[in-house]
């Protein structure tokens, strides 16, 4: 395994270049944040990489310390043991520094945490309501029609060329580039609507609508699963995105109203 495969693992920066290009899509042994596909998810992966090295920095500073103390008054090398037993000026420059490090952390954070609940004025809204054990997607703004997206079960996937327990039969279909709204809802019990690409994971609780967002900068189908223990099958409730051009959406659009179609009757989104 090359330096830089084990660099990106543990979350180092590294450019997104050649040999990086294919690792927005989930693959086997990966450990590090998948790559991102959003804008949110790009704030996400370099407030993330900022805390890896902080992080690292702390933990080189405290082993430091800590073997200087072991070797330099450790018995045999200290035999008179000193008496001392305050340092004020210590002890205000140890509660500090965490303060310190602290604040310069929640800076970053809180503003990464306002960009992503501020909503831009959606392009396509959909909905996305939790079942055991499985997802509902409604489109409310295209006359309401839904489908059922259901895992496919093995054989299924394979025979797809889908990946194993993160393949659908349905997936759902969004245009690359535009502002998407999702609501997100539970019919029973608590779900999660999660796609790590995206940077999105928002609770779908039963009588209650989360709303937030995403815009997918490059075509691909991602993957994501329900991320709120939910029941005996939590682990068979995947998430499978399509983000394709705004022709071939308009195109899926048009089928998927006559294939999904509904009475006319929107069952659980009234917007
Ligand atoms: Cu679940």
């Amino acid at each position: 395994m090359s330096l830089k495969l084990v660099l990106s693992a543990l979350g180092f920066p590294l450019s997104t270049g050649a040999a990086y290009a294919q690792a927005w899509q989930v693959h086997d042994w990966q450990t590090g944040l998948q790559a991102p596909v959003t804008p949110v998810m790009e704030r996400l992966s370099h407030f993330h990489t900022e805390l890896v090295w902080i992080v690292t920095a702390i933990c080189v500073l405290v082993a430091g310390l800590l073997i200087t103390v072991m070797i330099r008054f450790n018995s045999r090398a200290n035999q008179v043991p000193t008496k001392t037993h305050h340092n004020t000026a210590l002890e205000v420059m140890w509660t500090l520094a965490p303060v310190i490090i602290l604040v310069i952390i929640a800076i970053p954070s809180f503003k990464l945490l306002y960009y992503e609940a501020d909503i831009p004025k959606p392009d396509v809204t959909i909905q996305a309501v939790g079942h055991q054990w499985y997802w509902t997607y409604v489109y409310p703004k295209e006359g309401g029609f839904q489908f059922d997206s259901n895992m496919l079960q093995e054989a299924a996937a394979k025979k797809a060329g889908k990946p194993r327990l993160l393949g659908t039969d349905n997936p759902v279909v969004v245009p690359v580039n535009k502002n998407i709204e999702v609501i997100t809802t539970g019919a029973d019990v608590i779900h999660s609507w999660a796609v790590p690409a995206f940077g999105v994971k928002m609770d779908a609780i039963p009588g209650r609508l989360n709303h937030t967002w995403f815009k997918a900068t490059r075509e691909g189908t991602f993957y994501g699963q329900c991320s709120e223990l939910c029941g005996a099958n939590h682990a068979f409730m995947p998430i499978e995105v399509r983000v394709v051009s705004e022709r071939a959406y308009r195109a899926w659009l048009a089928q998927a109203k006559k294939k999904y179609a509904v009475d006319g009757t929107v069952q659980v989104a009234s917007n």
